[in-house]
């Protein structure tokens, strides 16, 4: 329970937390390494890793280890299948697609990624994975029965089945490079059910209003992707979404 102790901690102490998503097909392991270090520097509390096509194998293992080697925050695999798992990372989002209508994603890829997460020291932190439309590739791959955004009710029911299957924490997802993020409607609906338990969203997450909407809607954690590629001073950029989100 290393790195999910540690992030409870940093939502006891600090209100949220921001999460930097890196996918090992975009950029060489050196180049995300980089990304990462600039990212803790601005104050992002763990790495995610992974990508809906081309995060596996020795690319996602070299992109892990030089991570580790840079910055000493938690790194958590963020697999878009059970080849997307690391044993070198610190722990995995053990994640269960529950819209989608390939059992591929609700639980066989869980079931072939079990054996090396029990073999392995990687943390498996237990989450119900929710697409939301535009959806973008992830919810292609996935196969998604996109929840439409106007629907948060919709959401929210997901979430509460997730919470009673035991899963820890609900991540709704609008896709990658999304042109908008979730609305805040639908976050505080979801949030609402899942009282305790963890809220994380992602997808289309540019700048710090749009971080500090999700926040204040009930977001526990903000994940932030895309814009890290696209600017030149991630430092500078992860430190105002930080700063926007942060007692
Ligand atoms: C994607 O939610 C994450 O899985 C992050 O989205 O790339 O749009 O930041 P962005």
């Amino acid at each position: 329970m290393q790195v999910e102790a540690h992030l409870q901690k940093i939502i006891d102490q600090e209100g949220k937390v921001h999460l930097t998503l890196i996918d090992p097909a975009s950029q060489t392991p050196e180049r995300a390494a980089e990304i990462a270090l600039a990212a803790v520097k601005g104050g992002t509390d763990a790495i995610m890793i992974g990508g809906s096509t081309g995060a596996s194998g020795t690319l996602l293992d070299e992109t892990v280890i030089k991570i580790k080697e840079k910055v000493d925050v938690p790194t958590i695999l963020f697999p878009g299948s059970s080849a997307g798992l690391s044993r070198y990372a610190d722990a995995v989002f053990f994640m269960s697609l529950l819209n989608s209508r390939d059992l591929g994603y609700v639980i066989t890829n869980q079931v072939l990624g079990a054996p090396l997460v029990y073999q392995s020291q990687i943390e498996p932190i237990s989450m119900a994975y929710l697409i939301v439309e535009p959806g973008g590739t992830v919810g292609w791959v996935g196969d998604a029965k996109l929840i439409p955004r106007k629907k948060p009710e919709l959401a929210a029911v997901y979430a509460l089945a997730g919470k009673y299957l035991g899963m820890h924490y609900t991540y709704l997802e609008a896709g990658s490079g999304a042109d908008k993020p979730i609305n805040p409607e639908m976050i505080g609906a979801v949030k609402q059910v899942l009282g305790e338990n963890k809220l994380i969203v992602g997808g289309g997450i540019r700048d710090a209003e749009a971080a500090k909407l999700c926040a204040l809607a009930g977001a526990d954690m903000i994940v932030t992707g895309t814009v890290l590629e696209e600017v030149r001073d991630v430092t500078v950029k992860v430190a105002e979404l930080v700063s926007a989100i942060k007692r």
